[in-house]
């Protein structure tokens, strides 16, 4: 019986236009950072994350380009998350969650202000059987590679899991090493992440503190020159959208499946 209700769960969420889907056991939920499932959705059993393509606009000099075709995955993957957990409940009275792909995030200093998600995509994509670590602490995807994003919607009901996937995806071509510009990937195992923040997101909230503590700093005349300067804008438009990635190179040159 809950083979069908899956099978049925498969070829909804496909019909979306989602790549893939694969179901996982909360109980092989292992992610070490983030906190346990039972303290965001108590009672929660299955895991169905959604893998969807990055599109080639990430391989843009431009990078307005580049990030406005990661905002249209993402909005794509929200509305996702919406209907799958209406359709869970809707069909079958299963009680449905959904979980953040990205933003919100805890700013607190135990999720390390920011850094540490609620729910970790990542190690849900690995637990339903949806690809594995690659040398750029990212998952990479058995036929989508690493030009891949998740997300979850959890439910009460426990459907059969997806078998993990087994084979190293990664050739440990290093690419991801090389090219990375802020040498935040050095360390095997570990992201150094504000050596890749300082250049994967060059206006985010580093950038933004580091405005304001200038301005505080600075005359009435040299403040008037701040608020008009291109600086500010592009700090106040990233602030508005949420994010803006200016690198996506470990992710975006994994030869990996492309
Ligand atoms: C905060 C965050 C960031 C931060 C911190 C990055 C980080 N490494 O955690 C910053 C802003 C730096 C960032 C950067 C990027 N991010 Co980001 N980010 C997130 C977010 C919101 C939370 C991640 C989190 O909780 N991290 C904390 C812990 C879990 O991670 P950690 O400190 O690196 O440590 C773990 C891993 O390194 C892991 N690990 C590494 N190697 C190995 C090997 C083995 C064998 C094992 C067992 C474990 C393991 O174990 C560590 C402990 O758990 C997730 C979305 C989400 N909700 O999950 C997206 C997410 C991880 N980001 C993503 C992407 C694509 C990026 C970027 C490429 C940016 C871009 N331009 O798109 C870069 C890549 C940086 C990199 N190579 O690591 C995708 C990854 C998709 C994928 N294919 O895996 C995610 C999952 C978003 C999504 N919904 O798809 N990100
Ligand atoms: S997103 Fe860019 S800066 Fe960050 S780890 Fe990847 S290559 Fe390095
Ligand atoms: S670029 Fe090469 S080393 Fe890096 S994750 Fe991809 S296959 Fe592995």
């Amino acid at each position: 019986m809950s083979d069908a209700i899956k099978e049925k769960i498969k070829n909804y969420v496909i019909g979306l236009g989602v790549d893939d889907v694969g179901f996982g056991a909360v109980s092989e939920y292992k992610s070490p950072l983030s906190p346990a499932i039972e303290t965001i959705f108590p009672g929660a059993k299955t895991m169905i994350v959604m893998a969807c393509q990055e599109l080639s606009n990430c391989e843009s000099n431009n990078k307005r380009i580049a990030m406005s075709g990661r905002l249209d995955v993402m909005e794509f993957m929200k509305s996702c998350n919406y209907k799958l957990a209406r359709y869970l409940e809707k069909e079958f009275k299963f009680k449905a969650m959904a979980t953040p792909l990205s933003y919100p995030l805890n700013m607190n200093k135990e999720a390390r202000y920011g850094l540490v998600a609620d729910f970790s995509q990542r190690h849900a994509a690995i637990a339903a059987g949806l690809g594995n670590w690659g040398r750029h602490n990212l998952v990479i995807h058995p036929r989508l590679g690493s030009r891949v994003l998740f997300t979850t919607v959890l439910c009460d009901a426990q459907l059969p899991p997806d078998p993990p996937v087994k084979e190293d995806l990664c050739i440990q071509c290093n690419i991801c090493v090389e090219k990375c510009p802020g040498h935040a990937l050095d360390e095997e195992g570990k992201t150094q992440v504000m050596k890749c923040l300082e250049y994967s997101q060059p206006f985010g909230i580093a950038a933004n503190m580091g405005f304001w503590k200038r301005f505080i700093d600075s005359t009435p005349e040299e403040q008037k020159k701040m608020m008009s300067s291109p600086e500010y804008m592009s700090l106040y438009q990233s602030a508005f959208i949420g994010f803006q990635y200016n690198c996506f190179n470990c992710y975006m040159l994994c030869p990996v499946n492309r």
